[in-house]
């Protein structure tokens, strides 16, 4: 499968059902540009349709940044009309991401600045290392978020830090990130890949449609109204007994053994 993930800017590897993605242009500190957003675009759906794949792993090259935003160099000239489509390009593909069936892990090991913080907030679990820096700096450039932090933020943070952070366009570190919720751990920078494989192994091994299913109903019922939410996780309660997983799971904590889900 690897011969399916040859990328100029992007690096895949796939082992025991994870796949790291490693975005590789450390010179620009990974920043995103056209190039990078549909290169990006185009490992995700294969990532998706790739059925020896459970768990994503999203970091960057170097020990320096994950992600230094949207590339600056590209967008200083653009107009509005090459912003508006830059922009849907980059929620296409932070929507594309958020919406994957199969989770997805953020080792952030620098800066996630802008576009970078964005991308971060797209997937399903942010690790990063002692080192990371994080912000939504946009305004100290004169634009706004444009891959959907003004709307990712404040529903991850709520608004008050939302709004503190994205209008002072102030970075702050790792620690304060887990502070306020932002990320969900930090570590030392030499054990951020491993402790990113450990959370993934964990996800790998459970039961595929428990996981696919239940990440849907929190990114889905978060939009949802309340009621209707509790509906459709009653129902998808239901049909997780269709899957073969509840006899697998269930069977194995009876018997005392590990359960193999296939
Ligand atoms: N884009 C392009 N190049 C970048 C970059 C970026 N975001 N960040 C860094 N680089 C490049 C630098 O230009 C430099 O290139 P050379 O000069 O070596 O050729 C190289 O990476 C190393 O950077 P530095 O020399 O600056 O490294 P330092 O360690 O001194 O500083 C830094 C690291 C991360 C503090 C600094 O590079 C920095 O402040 N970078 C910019 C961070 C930032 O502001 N990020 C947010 C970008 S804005 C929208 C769509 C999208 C967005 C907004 C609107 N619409 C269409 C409406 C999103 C916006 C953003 O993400």
């Amino acid at each position: 499968m690897l011969g399916d993930y040859e990328y100029k800017n992007i690096l895949v590897d796939v082992e025991e059902r994870i796949a790291t993605i490693l975005i590789n242009r450390p010179k620009a500190l990974n920043a995103l540009n056209t190039e990078v957003l549909k290169e990006l675009e185009d490992v995700f759906d294969r990532l998706e349709r790739d059925d020896g794949v459970r768990v994503c792993i999203l970091t960057g090259k170097g020990d320096k940044s994950f992600v230094a935003g949207a590339d600056i160099s590209e967008m200083r000239d653009m107009d509005p009309l090459a912003a508006i489509s830059y922009s849907k390009l980059g929620h296409a593909v932070l929507s594309k991401i958020e919406n994957l069936s199969k989770p997805t892990i953020a080792a952030i090991n620098g800066f996630a600045l802008g576009g970078g913080c964005e991308l971060a907030m797209s997937m399903d679990i942010r690790l990063a290392s002692k080192n990371a820096i994080l912000g939504q700096p946009e305004v100290k450039l004169g634009v706004i978020p444009g891959f959907g932090g003004t709307q990712r933020l404040p529903r991850l943070i709520g608004p008050a830090k939302a709004k503190e952070l994205i209008l002072t366009g102030r970075t702050i570190t790792a620690d304060e990130a887990e502070r306020i919720g932002l990320v969900n751990k930090v570590v030392g920078p030499d054990v951020l890949m491993k402790e990113a494989r450990d959370v993934a192994k964990e996800i790998a091994n459970a039961g595929r449609f428990a996981v696919t299913t239940a990440k849907l109903l929190m990114n889905r019922g978060l939009n949802m109204d309340l009621d209707s939410a509790m509906i459709l996780e009653t129902q998808s309660f239901g049909i997780c007994f269709s899957s073969g997983e509840p006899a697998e799971g269930m069977g194995a904590f009876l018997e005392k053994k590990k359960p193999d889900f296939k």
